[in-house]
């Protein structure tokens, strides 16, 4: 075995300090973006954000941060093409369980260098899963053996399998992938042509994720067939010459490890690289630096999207200024009828059930309120029902916290207090009716307005900002200049 690798701390080049801040801030305004109607194409944008989010969580921000961390290799691939074989294999030990029921591997297994154990012990690499040390059936837990055998510098991690129909395993293998400074994919000659697992392999290919293949288990009968058909799927991908691995099937040793010289090619080129600091950091440079490329797009989109969704909202706030407008005006051509009914009435006057008020005070207070609630009403009723009419509508409401097809809470009491406030000023003696009925008009007004802008709230509460896609252009464009100084300056290690 080549002997381990010196794994030296150096202080980070300006260029890759300032690419960790570019890509820090992109993470940053992505998550901050809102899309939440269903415009057209927006789900695509939605998925591609959330990965790219991830990414940067998983490895992209962590990488950039600990330059000279192990690389870690991530085995992935579908169910029983041999993942765990091969990795107790390449580690000379059994480090892992293979099995004959499948899927046998539910939770990853991180294999390590006992020197390089201060690296995975804590979550700067894969954030969010629990670290044991024993194997375990959870999803939420990442299991770390420390082997002597595996070379300092490089850790390999035993995945789950790529193909599997539940959504919890596909989600932690898009996030292994995302964790991956290499991809070794493993596929079978039995199983070499399953889509799902091929789709996983494209995701890292276009996020520019540095990989290699292993075509495992191959009968010698079927050599002539497989291995150029594999061969050109591998290169579709541009992976190509000694990034792919070929394993004839063989019996294997006891314990069940594959035969050394099967294995060898792979080992020797596993130890090259942990014996070469720049190959390990060319390595985890271009899976860096493909991730930021990729989220600049990702970024462009997303501004796209959200400056959409603005103009979706803008549109489906007229329609409520619209219809909260007609009853505005409809509430002051009804106010001085109202009033004017009310002057024409006996006044019985006698002590008010509270503050002293008489019973003209409080029928005028009431029949003022009446008619709010009853514009309150109609406005809302009405400007959800033409909302819901329209395609993105109901995406508004739903979004808002409270219910925006009947008038805000508390409006009645709200009301109560207003119109009295009004109503005080109004008794003095030279407020005449015209003066009454403005000033009375100008309360009950301001509370239906303010009833309207509930309709504003959620876009502003979460801030849908009108320049958040401003905002993420120039995030993009940072990442992109940050991306590009660091490219000419030198590698990350
Ligand atoms: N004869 C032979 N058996 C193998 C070989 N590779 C794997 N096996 C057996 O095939 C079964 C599956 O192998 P695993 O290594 O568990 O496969 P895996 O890809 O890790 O499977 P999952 O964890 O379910 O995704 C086990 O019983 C292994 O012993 C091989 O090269 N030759
Ligand atoms: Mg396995």
């Amino acid at each position: 075995m080549v002997a381990p690798a010196v794994i030296e701390t150096r202080p980070a080049p300006v260029a890759t300090e300032r690419l960790l801040a570019a890509a820090t801030a992109l993470q940053r305004t992505l998550a901050e973006a809102r899309l939440p109607l269903n415009l057209p194409g927006v789900e695509d944008v939605r998925v591609e954000r959330t990965r790219t989010i991830e990414q940067f969580a998983d490895h992209v921000l962590p990488r950039l941060a600990e330059r000279t961390a192990p690389v870690l290799v991530v085995v992935g691939g579908p169910t029983g093409a041999g993942k765990s074989t091969l990795v107790n294999s390449l580690a000379g030990r059994v480090v892992t369980t293979p099995g004959l029921l499948r899927p046998t591997t539910r939770s990853p297994v991180l294999v390590h260098h006992p020197g390089d154990r201060s690296w995975f012990r804590d979550d700067r690499i894969l954030p969010g899963l629990r670290r044991v040390t024993r194997a375990a059936g959870d999803r939420g837990c990442v299991q770390l053996v420390a082997s002597p055998t595996v070379p300092r510098g490089i850790a390999i991690l035993d995945a789950p399998d790529f193909d599997s129909v539940d959504d919890d395993n596909r989600a932690l293998a898009a996030k292994l992938i995302a964790a991956a400074d290499l991809l070794l994919f493993v596929t079978s000659a039995a199983r070499y042509s399953d889509r799902l697992s091929w789709q996983h392999l494209d995701l890292a290919v276009e996020r520019g994720t540095s990989v290699a293949i292993v075509l495992n288990r191959i009968p010698a009968a079927d050599h002539a067939t497989v291995v150029p058909d594999l061969r050109r799927m591998a290169g579709a991908r541009d992976v190509t010459g000694e990034r792919v691995f070929l394993v004839e099937q063989a019996e294997l040793d006891d314990p069940a490890l594959l035969p050394r010289a099967l294995v060898r090619p792979m080992r020797t080129w596993l130890d090259a690289l942990a014996a070469d600091s720049a190959a390990r950091t060319a390595e985890a440079e271009q899976t860096v630096t493909g991730a930021v490329r990729r989220a600049v797009t990702v970024a462009a989109a997303v501004a796209e999207a959200a400056a959409r969704q603005v103009d979706a909202i803008g549109e489906l706030l007229t329609v409520a200024d619209r219809v909260y407008a007609a009853e505005l005006d409809a509430l002051a051509s009804a106010l001085p009828e109202l009033l004017a009914g009310l002057d024409t009435r006996t006044p019985v006057r006698s002590p008010g059930p509270d503050d002293g008020m008489d019973r003209t005070d409080l029928a005028v207070d009431l029949a003022l309120e009446g008619l709010l609630l009853d514009h309150a009403w109609r406005a809302a009723e009405r400007a959800s029902a033409e909302l819901r009419a329209t395609a993105h509508g109901s995406a508004l409401l739903d979004w808002s916290t409270e219910d925006l097809s009947r008038p805000g809470k508390g409006l009645g009491h709200r009301a109560r207090t207003a119109i009295r406030g009004a109503r005080r000023r109004t008794d003095s003696p030279e407020a005449d009716a015209v003066g009454t009925s403005t000033l009375l008009g100008d309360a009950l007004a301001a509370l239906l307005t303010a009833d309207r802008d509930r309709y504003l709230r959620p876009v502003l509460d979460r801030t849908l900002a009108p320049d958040a896609s401003d905002q993420l252009r120039v995030a993009a464009d940072h990442a992109a200049r940050a991306l590009a100084r660091h490219e000419t300056r030198g590698p990350i290690g």
